[in-house]
């Protein structure tokens, strides 16, 4: 019969971590029944199919090196054991789709794949290698963006294009980045930028930066028109800048060692309430009041009723909204 196990990963990123772990008499498999089953596959190259699930005779799993094809799938179950943990802690929420089903990941897809994502038909995350295949695209942040998606679509189903598509990639940068702070590594401490561990661009820069979300050369610091126009990685800058400010303010400051500066578009200063209570306002508004067309005007008046519902109108925080909102041009 199979038994739950408690095991030990070192991942390409997440370092030393243990692992709930499944044994059926010698035999461990990466597979987590105290999550809701979720487990991590290998694709080995392949772009299709559910991939060979892990398994292992000692119940220690990965080196640390990528070389190892384990240790990205330990970064994997890992990041999906701690994003399920963060949704399960914060909100309540039991899984993706909150009827206690866990996802699974699949990792080594293609070859030389620089990317992840999410696919809601088979209820899996997947994960490339990089280029190069030293740096896959297996870091906490990105475990968490995807699966997100998951979640998204799973309750606001935000349409993928224009300003909904914008918020929908928003939403995942933003959860992706609590994701981060929630599991508060030593290995991979947490900000508010998002893919810095793999070294996407090969000069140390992160793919996104939440404070100036120009920085990355494509995206958008505030609303303007033809906003929508952009593609949803550049869209979404809007809604990570709002929620930025609305977390730890405009202006500049460090965090765990990274600097960052938020200036707002109208010159105003945003007091920050703390990135808790952001989320939480956030996570309100996505699962009660955006809809599939969801635009940026009307996130301003969602986010402000779940602040409402949740300190009261005229709080300090409904206050925190409407002025981060003010300060991303959304009015
Ligand atoms: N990693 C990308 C994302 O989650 C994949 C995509 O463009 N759909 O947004
Ligand atoms: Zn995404
Ligand atoms: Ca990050």
């Amino acid at each position: 019969q199979v038994q739950t196990a408690t095991g030990t990963g070192d991942g390409v990123f997440v370092g030393s971590v243990p692992l709930t772990t499944a044994q059926s008499g010698s035999t461990f498999s990466l597979k987590d029944a105290s999550r809701g089953g979720q487990s991590t596959s290998d694709l080995k190259g392949k772009t299709s199919g559910s991939g060979t699930l892990f398994t292992d005779t000692d119940n220690a799993w990965g080196d640390g090196t990528a070389a190892n094809r384990q240790s990205a799938a330990v970064d994997a179950q890992f990041g999906a054991a701690v994003t399920w943990d963060f949704y399960k802690n914060t909100f309540g929420r039991s899984g993706i789709k909150n009827n206690g089903v866990g996802a699974t990941s699949r990792v080594h897809y293609g070859r030389n794949y620089v990317n992840a994502f999410w696919d809601d038909s088979c209820f899996c995350m997947t994960y490339g290698d990089g280029d190069g295949n030293t740096h896959p695209l297996t870091e906490l942040d990105v475990a968490g963006h995807e699966m997100t998606h998951g979640v998204t679509s799973a309750t606001a189903g935000l349409n993928y294009s224009g300003e909904s598509g914008g918020l929908n990639e928003a939403t995942s940068d933003i959860f992706g980045t609590m994701v981060e702070w929630y599991a508060n590594l030593a290995s991979d401490k947490p900000d508010y930028l998002i893919g810095e561990e793999i070294d996407i661009n090969g000069d140390g820069t992160p793919l996104r930066y939440m404070d100036k979300p120009s920085k990355d050369g494509g995206s958008a610091d505030s609303w303007s028109s033809g906003v929508g126009n952009l593609d949803v990685h550049y869209s979404s800058g809007v809604g990570n800048h709002f929620f930025y400010l609305l977390a730890e303010g405009s202006g500049a400051k460090t965090i765990n060692g990274v600097s960052y500066n938020s200036p707002t578009s109208n010159g105003s200063t945003v007091t920050g309430i703390g990135r808790d209570k952001a989320a939480a306002i956030w996570y309100r508004a996505l699962t009660v009041y955006f809809t599939s067309t969801t635009n940026y005007k009307a996130a301003r008046t969602a986010t402000l009723n779940a602040a409402k519902d949740l300190y009261g109108s005229g709080s300090t925080e409904y206050n925190a909204v409407a002025a981060a909102w003010s300060g991303v041009n959304v009015n």
